[in-house]
């Protein structure tokens, strides 16, 4: 359900998220414009990302449930896992610099998909539609 090529269509309070992460004004404006696009392709409990942006270009390969690391766009560090309950997938995330969590989940709502982000209280959403 998930597999296939997303494109941020629309954001709910991610720049307010971003000031809680400590992102500064500059790049909150760039991040919030960053043309995002993800191509998902799920094998059994396998996940390929494809990651795309006006910041960066990459790939990433995670198992369900299995610990690894990510690096956001400015350079944070984070380690955590992906699992599956029913059809949402959740994603517990501690950053490596301060020991704080982000959680986040991606659900399929309607023909889009909604990416919730939640950090230190504070809660955003990026919604994509296929592209
Ligand atoms: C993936 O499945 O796309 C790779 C792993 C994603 C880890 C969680 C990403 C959180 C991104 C938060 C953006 C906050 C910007 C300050």
């Amino acid at each position: 359900a998930f597999n296939g090529t997303w494109k941020v269509d629309r954001n709910e309070n991610y720049e307010k998220f971003m000031e809680e992460m400590g992102v500064n004004m500059v790049k909150r404006k760039l991040a919030s414009h960053d043309n995002l696009k993800i191509t998902l392709e799920q094998t059994g409990d396998k996940f390929q990302v494809k990651e795309s942006s006006t910041f960066r270009t990459l790939e990433i390969n995670f198992t369900l449930g299995v610990t690894f690391d990510y690096s956001l766009a400015d350079g944070t560090e984070l380690t955590g896992a992906w699992v599956m309950e029913g059809d949402t997938l959740k994603g517990t995330f501690t950053r490596k610099d301060n020991g704080k969590v982000l959680t986040t989940t991606r659900n399929i709502v309607g023909d889009e998909l909604v990416q919730v982000y939640s950090y230190e209280g504070v809660e955003a959403k990026r919604i994509f539609k296929r592209g």
